[in-house]
């Protein structure tokens, strides 16, 4: 089996994006595939995802189904992916484990949609999404407090903490989300990331067939 990356859609594919970051963070050097979010062309991702889910990175006789998972087995090929010190990592990962399985309210109201002119929700947050904000901003601000000494990133140079946060930087921007001084700067230091870019630029020359109604008319 080759090696192959496989992204949903750049747009709105918040869990390729991270599993993208990881790979490309490790220096894996495999061709990617975007298969489209929303059915165009059905039965795609089926046929290559055990889980029916984007991204899959099928690599050097791996098969890896899951963004976390990509992350981990990017991590022992790079072990910088995560940091050096064994307290910082794991901080490091309760932040990512928290991200996979947490924050739903905010990812309901904001689904990532890279290419939506900056504008806010119409509706007040409720409480849900309210708490969900309050503890991203916290999450972040407790972490460069503690550990982000010599960069701008959560523990200075870019991990797989900051990849499994940048679709929620996508979000807060494309939802002009207003942010306390701390989270603002991060959020820009992880906009401007070269990967962050190129993921962008890649995104914007997608096929206008992919859109999606139900992203592009969140109001
Ligand atoms: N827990 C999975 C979640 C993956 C997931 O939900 N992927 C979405 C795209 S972001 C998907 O494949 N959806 C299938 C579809 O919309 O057809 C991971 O971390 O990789």
């Amino acid at each position: 089996m080759n090696d192959i990356l496989y992204l949903g859609t750049r747009r709105y594919s918040s869990w390729s994006l991270r599993g993208w970051l990881a790979v490309r963070l490790a220096g894996l050097s495999v061709p990617e595939e975007v298969l489209p979010l929303g059915g165009a062309l059905p039965g795609a991702i089926a046929a290559v995802s055990p889980s029916g889910l984007v991204p899959v990175l099928r690599h050097d006789g791996a098969l890896i189904w899951d963004s976390l998972a990509i992350g981990e087995y990017c991590a022992e090929r790079r072990p910088a992916l995560w940091p050096g010190d064994r307290a910082a990592r794991a901080h490091a990962r309760s932040l990512s484990a928290e991200m996979h399985s947490g924050f739903r309210a905010l990812r309901v109201a904001m689904p990532m949609n890279c290419g939506r002119t900056p504008a806010p929700l119409q509706a007040a947050p409720d409480a849900e999404l309210q708490a969900d904000l309050a503890r991203m901003q916290q999450l972040w601000r407790e972490t460069r407090d503690h550990f982000g000494e010599g960069g701008p990133f959560l523990f200075g140079a870019f991990t797989l903490a900051d990849a499994a946060f940048a679709p929620v930087v996508s979000r807060f921007l494309s939802y002009a989300v207003p942010l306390e001084p701390v989270a603002a700067r991060y959020r820009d230091a992880v906009r401007a990331h070269p990967l962050l870019e190129e993921w962008y630029a890649a995104a914007a020359a997608e096929p206008v067939e992919w859109l999606l109604s139900r992203y592009e008319t969140v109001r």
